[in-house]
């Protein structure tokens, strides 16, 4: 067994590092890897655009106790009973899934659907505590058990849970009542405006999680930062109980022969432990290590790879080498079925497409996509930058809005803090430069550094020149790890050739990364490369850009292009070559590789030789 002991001066590096990072909402983490019952099937909805379940005719909310709410009236008592509502299977829906995609009246459906499921549960006759957890709800999710309100969560692409109420939960008849709102709102996240579709629903899988009375609720664990470099490396991280408690916990990652008895102070503890065997995460080679944490009375396995991610001198850094970021952005939907992606075969679809682009990165848009993904991108190797729905003109003013952004930003680290592929968390997309905005995203810089400091912070910023030096100067540039930009040459302005009379810098000397840059194609429409929305203008667009990527300087550190499919979007209506696409994927809404596909494809390819010699 390789270990040393803590050393005085590590136990305190440690100490205020836990107290900056550790885990500070209620959210079990590694749910896919515990005692679940699934809720995930059929469920019985009512569609109520004037939320009259949920307010009466003075537009008070209704009493949970009142009969007259929808979510308390499993049955119909007697006859005489006026009753204007009522869950039948007539009224089907599938969970996970959004609404939208599930019957033609929800495609541009936007407000309250009420959800329910009746269920009977082997409760057994241990004493655990049972917690109902969501993958996620877009937007807005009331939620109600056998009656009784079990609590409210906004957000719609972070999971959530709350503790069901000891003895709430019956062997037989419970019935679980969701009020599920996907309305847009000026003080939300995002906000009224996005270049994507609104689907709503319960978008990802529902979950009975049980645990024992104490329970490990979260845990991190992380190659310690500049240790790669050494023999012997180190795996630093803490875990949190869900109370306090004195605990004797179990930290073991066999493959290594490590094995580490912790004693629990309060809700939590440090720790570091060393090996010199360690192989580090890569996406050329992604091991995973089996890590098993245990406590008298729960055991939770997960997976977990360990590398280091940094910048030095401007230069983006994977253990010890420079990196360069072949990416593709993607949106968190299966096109050929419209429909959001919810599941393991949805992320190995999604990432699989990547793959063959030779893709080694993936910019996941504009919003935490699910943990399916996230854990597959661990496997297969492919990095990952996540971020939350801070887009375009959030109400950058309010404290309010900021102190939601705050909660999406915790509850996207919370889930994935232990996935080695996440290298970046982005705080946000396009804002606008103004004093307000800046401080506002800074903030949420600052928080994601707080929780987390062993990953790099970004923000896609905006570039509209069209020709000369770009110089990046936004001054939140000043705060991100890396200058992250989306530029459109030749598509917002120009045409693909002026990509030829622009080079770029930036007054931060830190890597540039372009987060986006796209063209539309509409597939199987074939032109001349001048005529625009044509596969061959598409095409021409992305040669150009390879044309002015090959001039980038040094600090150039890769790219994310918009985009892997083509993707549903309210805001594009072209009858002919749009309707309702957003038609700059690299693949057409049936999979089908554009030619632009081939353009990027050969550079990633070239590029990737490059930085294995
Ligand atoms: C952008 C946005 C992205 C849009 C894209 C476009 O800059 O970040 O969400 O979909 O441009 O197609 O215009």
């Amino acid at each position: 067994m390789k270990e040393i002991k803590i050393s005085l001066l590590f136990a305190l590096i440690a100490i205020s590092f836990f107290t900056n990072s550790q885990a500070q909402s209620n959210l079990i983490t590694n749910v896919l890897n515990r005692k679940t019952i699934s809720l995930n099937g059929i469920w019985q909805y009512i569609i109520d655009p004037y939320e009259t379940g949920f307010y009466d005719y003075r537009r008070e909310e209704r009493n949970v106790n009142d009969r007259e709410a929808y979510w308390n009236t499993e049955k119909f008592d007697n006859k005489t009973d006026r009753k204007e509502f009522g869950f039948t299977d007539k009224y089907a829906i599938k969970v996970p899934g959004d609404w939208n995609s599930q019957a033609d009246k929800f495609m541009y459906y936007e407000g309250t659907v009420w959800y329910k499921k009746s269920f009977d549960v082997d409760l057994g006759t241990s004493s655990e505590r049972i917690f109902l957890h969501f993958g996620a709800v877009n937007y807005r999710a009331d939620v109600y058990l056998n009656g009784k309100k079990l609590g409210m969560h906004k957000g719609g692409f972070t999971a959530f849970n709350f503790e069901i109420p000891s003895k709430l939960l019956q062997a037989k008849g419970n019935f679980l009542v969701v009020k599920v709102d996907n309305k847009r709102s000026i003080d939300e996240i995002p906000t009224i405006n996005t270049d994507w579709w609104n689907y709503g629903g319960i978008t990802r899988d529902v979950n009975l999680v049980f645990v024992p009375q104490d329970f490990v609720q979260d845990y991190s664990l992380q190659l310690a930062k500049g240790s790669y470099a050494n023999k012997a490396k180190t795996i630093e991280g803490w875990l949190k109980l869900n109370r306090k408690g004195q605990e004797k916990v179990t930290l073991e990652i066999p493959e290594l022969k490590i094995k580490r008895e912790l004693t629990v102070i309060g809700d939590s503890v440090a720790f570091n432990v060393k090996s010199s065997t360690i192989r580090l995460w890569s996406p050329k080679s992604p091991k995973l290590y089996q890590v098993i944490i245990s406590t008298k009375n729960e055991k939770i396995v997960d997976k977990i790879g360990f590398r280091n991610i940094e910048i030095q001198a401007g230069k983006l850094i994977l253990n010890g080498k420079p990196v360069f970021l072949r990416g593709i952005s993607v949106h968190e939907e299966i096109p050929d079925q419209v429909r959001r992606a919810y599941s393991d075969q949805d992320a190995q679809h999604l990432l699989g497409q990547a793959k063959e682009l030779n893709a080694n990165m993936v910019r996941l848009a504009h919003y935490p996509h699910n943990e399916y993904m996230t854990r597959a991108a661990d496997s297969l190797g492919i990095m990952v930058w996540s971020e939350i729905p801070v887009y375009w003109t959030i109400d950058f003013k309010s404290a309010d809005v900021l102190a939601k952004a705050k909660t999406q930003l915790e509850e996207m680290i919370t889930r994935d803090r232990n996935r080695a592929s996440i290298i970046i968390w982005s705080v946000g997309n396009e804002t606008p430069v103004n004093a307000d905005r800046t401080l506002f995203m800074s903030k949420l810089v600052k928080k994601a550094k707080e929780m987390d400091q062993s990953r790099i912070v970004a923000a896609a910023l905006e570039s509209f020149g069209i020709q000369g030096v770009q110089t990046i100067e936004d001054p939140l540039g000043e705060f991100t790890d890396v200058v992250a930009v989306n530029q459109y040459i030749g598509w917002y302005g120009g045409l693909p050739d002026n990509s030829r009379k622009v080079s770029w810098a930036t007054k931060f000397d830190k890597p540039i990364f372009f987060s986006e840059t796209g063209a539309e194609g509409f597939s199987g429409f074939h032109a001349d490369s001048l005529t625009r929305y044509s596969e061959e203008f598409q095409e021409w667009y992305y040669r150009e850009q390879v044309g002015m990527f090959k001039r980038m300087p040094a600090n150039f550190a890769g790219l994310s292009p918009w985009i892997l499919n083509d993707f549903r979007s309210p805001r594009r209506n072209h009858p002919i070559y749009q309707e309702g696409w957003n038609n700059k994927g690299l693949f057409d809404h049936n999979g089908k590789k554009k030619k632009a596909f081939y353009v990027l494809k050969a550079y990633y390819d070239e590029m990737e030789k490059l930085y294995d010699k």
